[in-house]
Order: structure tokens, then sequence, then C-alpha cells
């Protein structure tokens, strides 16, 4: 069985306490790595290694540091096809998600912050003809990083890539569901010729590891990807200690189609955006409103369409929707259908656990893709996340009424409009509260753009400059003229 180790100051290590914790492969329930059960000496190895390598890392031309992770980039392209398996095994996404999404995306994190640096501007104020003030953006020293199970690699280099590039040094804590693309990731930084001590990866679980980091004196700087209570925690720790905290939280992302939607569109992305990676994306949109004109020729083909998705062995690269993360997620998910049975919903269709499964996959954490209907906006299943391949269906009269249900909740991520009536498509986005809205697409990403959550989706943006700037500390210099 394969044993991960903490990465640190260039070096795989063992943790501290000699302890492991199991690592699953949900596709087949089996224990199949052992990782590190770390603790606050671990995290304090690792802040220690950052800050020794930030002396010179901190000082080390844009350009050689813009070389080195462009390095790292063709690293991952190399090693494709490995890091793929990986993902999927770890995570239970199907293999097909994986190279499509999760390797390229971890490919192009790390170019686009490569090359970016290469085009920082900075500001300059011209006071009168009394003072011309400027801007100068330092790294903070240690960056704290906390990434979840839901896409390992992907999310664990969109802050790696932009903290290093930034100047700083980062001590990273992925999920301990899905350690094993972080460590390979690991090997390929060292390989790349990233000083020692520039990246270290600490693994273990959120209260040992995690909240170790969150609450080091050390480590000026969080950026935390996760649950929406997880995330108050780390604000609870954080806080005291003044750090600079970006939070991206949870979701319940509307998904609106007007009568005028273009349905041999807004079919099949809704149902990509409903069951994408089990819907285990935070900007999946798990609760769907139709306007009531469409509402029964919408969820025909929807449902229709939902059942045809192929579930099984995620490594079987025509498999569309693998396993749920783990046995715990998937009893969760389980409760929510219940309860949306409780609620009064309809079930359309899934809410079980598939009958026919490949021998290899038999006892793994699979649920079918699930529509439910006839829930009041108010209810639990209609606010909480539930972040497992399960939407909610519910008819609208107005564009009034569906920015009200789309605002009804929490949270605030992210949003889908459709319609080929451009002002409205205008009118509605502006109206919707939430961090990112899509017009007649979903999850299409431009790395450049704010990126985050309002309410209680996040605190802060990421993306672009917006990540240069949160990675690094702006000064002003006033100089009297
Ligand atoms: O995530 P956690 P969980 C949502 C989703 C899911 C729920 C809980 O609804 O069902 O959150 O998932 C680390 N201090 N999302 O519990 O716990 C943890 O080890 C510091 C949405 O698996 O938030 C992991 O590395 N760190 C989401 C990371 O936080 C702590 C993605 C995220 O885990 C910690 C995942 C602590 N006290 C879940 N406790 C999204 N928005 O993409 C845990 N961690």
């Amino acid at each position: 069985m394969k044993r991960v180790l903490n990465f640190i100051g260039g070096e795989f290590r063992p943790p501290c306490s000699g302890r492991y914790l199991p690592d699953v492969n949900p596709a087949t329930g089996q224990v199949f790595a052992e990782i590190p059960d770390s603790g606050p000496e671990d995290v304090d190895a690792g802040v220690t290694a950052a800050s020794r390598a930030f002396e010179t890392w901190c000082r080390t031309p844009a350009e050689e540091r813009s070389r080195l992770l462009i390095r790292v980039a063709d690293l991952i392209e190399e090693n494709f096809d490995e890091l793929a398996t990986l993902e999927s095994e770890d995570n239970g996404k199907p293999i097909s998600l994986a190279r499509r999404m999760d390797v390229p995306r971890a490919i192009l994190n790390f170019r686009f912050f490569a090359t970016a640096i290469l085009h920082a501007e900075t500001a300059a104020h011209v006071t009168d003809d009394r003072a011309l003030n400027y801007t100068l953006r330092h790294p903070l020293g240690v960056a704290g990083l906390i990434s979840p199970w839901n896409l390992p690699l992907y999310l664990l280099t969109w802050k790696i890539a932009p903290a290093i590039a930034a100047g700083n040094c980062c001590v990273a804590k992925p999920s301990e569901l899905t350690p094993l693309t972080a460590d390979r990731l690991a090997a390929l930084i060292h390989e790349a010729g990233i000083p020692p001590g520039v990246v270290n990866i600490v693994h273990g679980s959120g209260p040992g590891a995690g909240r170790a980091l969150t609450s080091h004196p050390n480590v000026p700087l969080i950026s935390f990807t996760g649950g929406t209570k997880t995330g108050a925690d780390v604000m609870t720790h954080a806080g005291p200690l003044f750090k600079k905290v970006s939070l991206e939280l949870g979701g319940k992302n509307p998904n609106i189609v007007f009568a005028d939607a273009d349905l041999e569109q807004a079919v099949p992305t809704s149902i990509q955006s409903s069951f994408s990676n089990q819907g285990e994306i935070c900007l999946c949109g798990s609760r769907l409103f139709v306007e009531k004109s469409i509402y029964d020729e919408f969820l025909e083909r929807f449902l229709e369409s939902t059942k045809s998705l192929r579930i099984g062995d995620p490594q079987d690269p025509s498999t569309d929707v693998g396993a749920l993360v783990s046995e715990a997620h998937r009893r969760k998910v389980e409760g929510y259908v219940a309860l949306a049975k409780e609620e009064g919903g309809q079930v359309l269709t899934g809410g079980r656990r598939p009958g026919a499964l490949p021998e290899r996959v038999r006892d793994g954490y699979f649920l079918e893709p699930t529509v439910i209907a006839g829930l009041d906006c108010r209810k639990r299943v209609m606010q909480e996340e539930i972040f497992g391949p399960v939407v909610t269906v519910t008819p609208f009269d107005s564009p009034e009424e569906a920015i009200a249900y789309a605002n009804g909740t929490r949270y605030g991520l992210s949003a889908s409009v459709w319609t080929r009536d451009l002002q409205k498509a205008h009118r509605v986005a502006a109206a919707i509260q939430s961090g990112t809205v899509w017009v007649n697409t979903w999850l299409l990403r431009d790395l450049r753009v704010p990126f985050g959550g309002m309410k209680e989706s996040g605190v802060g943006r990421e993306g672009g400059f917006e990540s240069l700037h949160f990675f690094t500390e702006a000064k002003n210099v006033c100089v009297k003229l």
C-alpha cells in the first residue's frame, strides 16, 4: 500500500507523531494508501522551512520565478495520464472529467500566473504639483493554503501558483480525503527546481493540521476553499491574529431557464451543471428554476437526459457519473433525499444506490442522479448545500419571481441565466446576488476575472490580478515634489 509523506524543506518526511490516516478509493471502498496524520509540530516545521526559503525567494527576479513555474506546468503536462488516473481513483470522479477539466486546469494555473507576473503594473498617483505617490507590492511571507477534496489538484494549484508567483512561500494542506495528486505535485515541484522550502505540503485532518495552520502566528495569510461551516472556524482562528483571509465557500446556485431560452443548449448544459463531478462542484446549479410556460417540456427533456447518464466505474472512459467522495458524504446526500420527501417533494428520478455495477466497483459510494420537484423554496433541501448529484426543479412566473427565488438563500456564489433576450439577461444578471453570473452557459472560466462569493459563499475575490493583489501587500510611497 502506498504511504504518502509530508513534503517539507524539499524532503519527504514522516509525521512527527508517526500516525497515519487511511485513504479510501471511493469507487471500490478499499483503503489504498495512507497519509500522515500531521499535527502542529509538522505544520511548524513547514512554516520554519518556508520562512527560511522566503528570504531568497522573495528576492528572486520575476523572470526566474516565472521560468520555474512554467517548468512545473510542463512537468504536470508530461505526467498527464498518471495525474488524471490518480485524481479519478482518489476522488471517485470519472477519468474523462479528470482528463478534460482537472489536469488541464492545473497546468493552466501554473502557466497563467507564471506569465501574469511578467505583465504586472503598479499604480502612481500624482498629487497636483506637490507629491508623487507610487504603490509597491510586497509578498507577505508564508501563505497557508487549505484545499478541499472535490477538485483536488485544480484548486490546490489555483492557490500554490499565485502564492509563489507573487514571491511568497507556502504551507499547503490538501484534503485528507484526496491527498494523492498533491503528493505527486510535490515531487514535480522538486523536479522542476523550485528551491526547497518554497512549497511545503503537510497532510492531515482539518482539526489536526488545518487548524494548526490557521492559528500559526507566522502565517500571515490564509487562502481556504471548503465548506461554509469550516470557513467560519478558519475565521475564528485567523481573525484574532489579523491574518489576511480569502474564503471560497459553499453555494446553492440558481439555474434560471426562461421560456425564450435555446433548449438545445440549456438542457445539456443544465445536465452538466447539475451532475458534473457527481454534483460535487461549488459552482453546480443545484436549484433549477424554469418558466412555467415551458416547464413541462423542459422537464421531460431534462429527465430523459438525466436517465441516460452512465453511472459506473470512474476508470471507464465512457462513465458520466462516478462515486461520491466517501461513505459519510453519500449518507449525508441520501439524508437530503429522505428529507425532501418529508418536506413534501417528489423524487422524479434517482435517489437510490444504483443496482447493477461492475464487479470492481460493487462496494463504491455511488448514488443515482436525482431530480426533485414540488418543494417550497424555503424548505431545507432548497436552502442547504447538498453537494451531490441532486437538483431541485421549480416553476416560476416572472423575472421578478425568479430573481426572488435566486436570492432567497444564505449563499451567493454563482448563477446561470438562460434567455435569448439580451436586455432581460443583463437586468437579471445585475439583480442576482452572486459573485458570478453566467448567461447561456455554465463554468466558462477566464482566469483573469474576479472569482468568489457573496453572502455566506465567501470573503474576497481571487483570479487574475485579484489573486496577485491578495497574495501581496500594497505599500504607498509618497515623495514630496
Ligand atoms: O469540507 P471541509 P468537508 C462543502 C460541501 C460539503 C461540506 C463539508 O457542502 O458537504 O462542505 O465538506 C480542511 N481548520 N464543501 O467537511 O471540512 C479540510 O481538511 C482548518 C464545499 O469535507 O470544509 C480540507 O482540507 N482547515 C466545497 C478543507 O478544510 C480545516 C468543497 C475543506 O474541508 C478545518 C468541499 C479546520 N477546522 C466541501 N476543518 C467548495 N466550496 O468547493 C477542515 N479543514
